[in-house]
């Protein structure tokens, strides 16, 4: 297989065309796979990378019926498509890329491919580039991907026509969102929102508000939730009275509270709450990140929990966020990690509610209706403030009090401040838009047409050669800069570590030191310096014991790279799958015998190659004679052959002056010299052996460290004589 070679996606990239429009979901259903049959799941792909546990099940993977986000930050897009390609393989279907810090701002479109700090510029190119990608991804994983990124700002209607051009599939889009937390001027918000809203009903791109940045920036998440509700009823309406689809409109929903809160009792009837009141619409679900610290198990647990409510309730959209947020490090294997976490959670949950059900009564019941109520009486209050406008001047949003308690400190903006305010006209009688997709007055009429845009014979989101594809802006900022500094690595016999960017020469290092935390964390740098680690920063600090130890996590860079043309790699030895082997032994049995040989006491090795306890060859129904340690060549030999054996194990974990070489050697002639050599397989096995040498003492096959009682089953099956 290949890897993803980036400037053949950017050739001709200005001729490429977007292979569909619109939100997919998942083929749902019941599957089945490998011996289970699951009911909240969705079709096999075609090419997957399955959890680890499946070793053991015949590596089947299979689907939760959910869409699953994977969210990517790393602010170089070249590198983030080859992230996309090992979050799709492991189950993501939603691939979601931030924008760099400050476009909102922007009041026009970015173009070129600069690079960004905690995501990418989105420009036409960049989304293009990763569209592409994605369009060959999906081929792979046999899967439609959706991509997505942010309809926001004060460009919001620029990016939301770029986005319906390009074949983007889904998009973040919320007024709310730019008057709150980007104090972007309220009435120029609303207004490019239905323009921006009515633009992506037209392209079927998914939305998705963004009622969770108030849990997010909230004092005390849990009070917010009856605020929350009020914010995705003001954007789902708008939306819809701004022309989207109910199916297009999906709420960005956060389980409020985190442990060591009382997560369900707290989360729960607010779920429940939520989906009551907004059944119409779709559910995405996302992390609560709200009070993540650094520790990536503490984020999984809290994943988790946040994905029992999802299976509780309903989550068409299961959103992962890397469970780095709490140590700022966006990285390749995290994005894995959360994809993996959820796809393993929800499967692992398949069905749940044909087994349990939520209460309609007491404590759940009681709550929720309380919640809704809070949300009514706040709605309420906006209402008699004159309306939103009004009520966000008032400060009636984010603040940390219960509502209706007030503690004075939401987000007050005024209606005439903010950025970009002045800038609404109202459009004149004549006004005209020669466009397919346009909110509100737009007199066409007068030129006799029924639909504006044939006044140009088309617009570009029916005729996309009328699009203007604008390449490189920028001569010091571009991905071809990039590109020539990595080429090194590029399709060559070099590699280096990295974590997010390719080269970037990043390593973690994870150290227990036997001391206090803040010693620790100096000694731990110290340590990183000694390593040799450049840019050496602590990432993660834990408390083992007060004195007795703390755990620190470092990353660092290394400036050195591998040869792997040079690396000595030893040839994979192919194993049977478990049903082979067992199929083998129930066909024709066989009975081995098994020593430690020599003046060796050793039995810990062999035992783990026999015993069922650690997936020993006793498993598959191999009749073992073990005769312990310290056994004579002569005795194990002759034992082969009084009870006529096929095999003979011997374990040597002595090797000084090459004895278990020169043991290995004498039981093959001392076989040989009886006659039985051809009758009987001698497997040799031991932590020092090395099978190459091993096997020219005439041995049939020989293990070394790390050896499994499959590979040995595999070899005594392989070779029966
Ligand atoms: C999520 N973890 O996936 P700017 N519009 C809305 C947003 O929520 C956001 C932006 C725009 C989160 C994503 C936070 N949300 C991160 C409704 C960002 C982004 O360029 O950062 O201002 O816009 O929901």
């Amino acid at each position: 297989m290949k890897k993803l070679d980036i400037r053949e996606i950017l050739s001709n990239l200005e001729n490429y065309r977007p292979k569909r429009k619109g939100w997919t979901w998942r083929e749902k259903g019941s599957f089945e796979y490998g011996p289970f049959t699951y009911q909240d799941a969705s079709k096999p792909m075609k090419n997957s990378i399955a959890l680890p546990g499946a070793r053991n099940l015949n590596d089947i993977d299979p689907q939760p019926d959910s869409v699953i986000t994977t969210e990517i930050a790393s602010g170089r897009f070249e590198d983030d498509i080859r992230r996309m390609r090992m979050a799709a393989w492991h189950g993501a279907d939603h691939l979601m890329v931030i924008r760099t810090a400050g476009q909102s701002h922007f009041d026009g479109l970015l173009e070129g491919t600069p690079q960004g700090i905690g995501g990418i510029p989105v420009t036409r190119k960049q989304v293009r580039a990763q569209r592409k990608a994605l369009d060959m991804i999906e081929e792979e994983v046999g899967r439609p991907l959706n991509y997505h990124s942010y309809v926001s700002g004060v460009a919001g209607p620029e990016i939301a026509v770029m986005f319906a051009e390009e074949g983007v599939n889904g998009a973040h889009q919320d007024p709310q969102y730019n008057v709150l937390y980007r104090n972007i001027n309220m009435i120029r918000s609303f207004v490019d929102a239905a323009e921006s809203k009515k633009i992506m009903a037209s392209a079927n791109i998914l939305q998705i508000d963004g009622a969770h940045n108030a849990n997010a920036t909230a004092r005390d998440a849990w009070k917010v939730m009856p605020e929350l509700l009020v914010q995705h009823a003001i954007n789902s309406v708008f939306s819809e009275r701004s022309g989207m689809n109910k199916e297009d409109i999906a709420l960005s929903t956060v389980p409020p509270a985190a442990p060591p809160a009382p997560d369900l009792k707290l989360n729960l009837p607010y779920a429940v709450a939520l989906r009551e009141f907004f059944s119409d619409y779709k559910m995405r679900a996302q992390m609560n990140t709200k009070y993540m610290d650094s520790s990536t198990r503490e984020a999984t647990v809290t994943h988790v929990l946040n994905l029992l409510i999802s299976k509780l309730t309903s989550a068409d959209i299961q959103s992962t966020i890397t469970p780095d947020e709490g140590r700022n490090v966006p990285w390749h294997m995290y994005n894995i990690e959360a994809t993996d976490t959820a796809k393993q959670a929800m499967i692992g949950m398949d069905d749940i509610l044909s087994m349990v059900e939520l209460k309609d009564s007491g404590y759940l019941y009681e709550t929720k209706r309380e919640i809704q109520e809070r949300a009514i009486l706040f709605m309420e209050e906006v209402l008699e403030y004159g309306g939103y406008f009004e009520a966000v001047e008032a400060g009636m949003f984010v603040d940390s009090g219960e509502y209706p308690e007030r503690n004075a400190d939401g987000i007050a903006r005024e209606i005439d401040g903010g950025l970009s305010s002045g800038s609404v006209y109202e459009r004149d009688e004549d006004y005209l838009a020669p466009v397919s997709a346009h909110f509100g007055y737009n007199n066409f009429a007068q030129y006799g047409v029924d639909n504006p845009s044939d006044l140009i014979d088309g617009c570009t989101l029916e005729k996309p050669e009328k699009i203007v594809f604008i390449d490189e802006l920028d001569e010091s900022d571009n991905v071809y800069l990039r590109l020539d500094e990595t080429k090194k690595y590029r399709n060559s016999n070099l590699l280096k570590p990295e974590v997010e960017w390719l080269a970037d020469g990043t390593v973690q290092v994870d150290i227990t030191l036997p001391t206090d935390i803040r010693t620790a964390e100096y000694a731990a740098i110290e340590i990183g310096k000694i390593m040799n680690l450049s840019e050496v920063e602590v990432i993660h600090k834990e408390v083992l014991h007060p004195v007795e130890g703390s755990r620190i996590q470092l990353k660092g860079k290394v400036d050195f790279d591998i040869d792997i043309s040079k690396l000595v790699i030893p040839k994979k030895i192919p194993v049977l799958s478990e049903d082979e082997i067992r199929d083998a032994i129930k066909k024709k049995s066989m009975t081995i015998v098994a020593a430690t040989v020599g003046e060796d006491e050793h039995s810990v090795g062999l035992r783990e190659i026999i015993d069922i306890k650690h997936g020993g060859i006793e498993k598959y129904g191999i009749d073992i004679h073990y005769l312990g340690t310290s056994c004579s060549i002569e005795k194990l030999i002759d034992a082969a052959i009084e009870l006529d054996v096929e095999a003979v194990l011997m374990s040597t974990i002595i090797s000084h002056d090459d004895i278990h070489y020169r043991t290995m050697k004498k039981a093959h002639d001392y076989a040989t010299e009886k006659g039985v050599r051809d009758k009987i397989q001698i497997i040799a096995g031991g932590t020092q052996v090395s099978r190459d040498l091993a096997l020219e003492t005439g041995v049939d096959d020989a293990f070394g460290r790390g050896t499994k009682g499959l590979h040995v089953a595999t070899s005594l099956i392989k070779n029966r004589k």
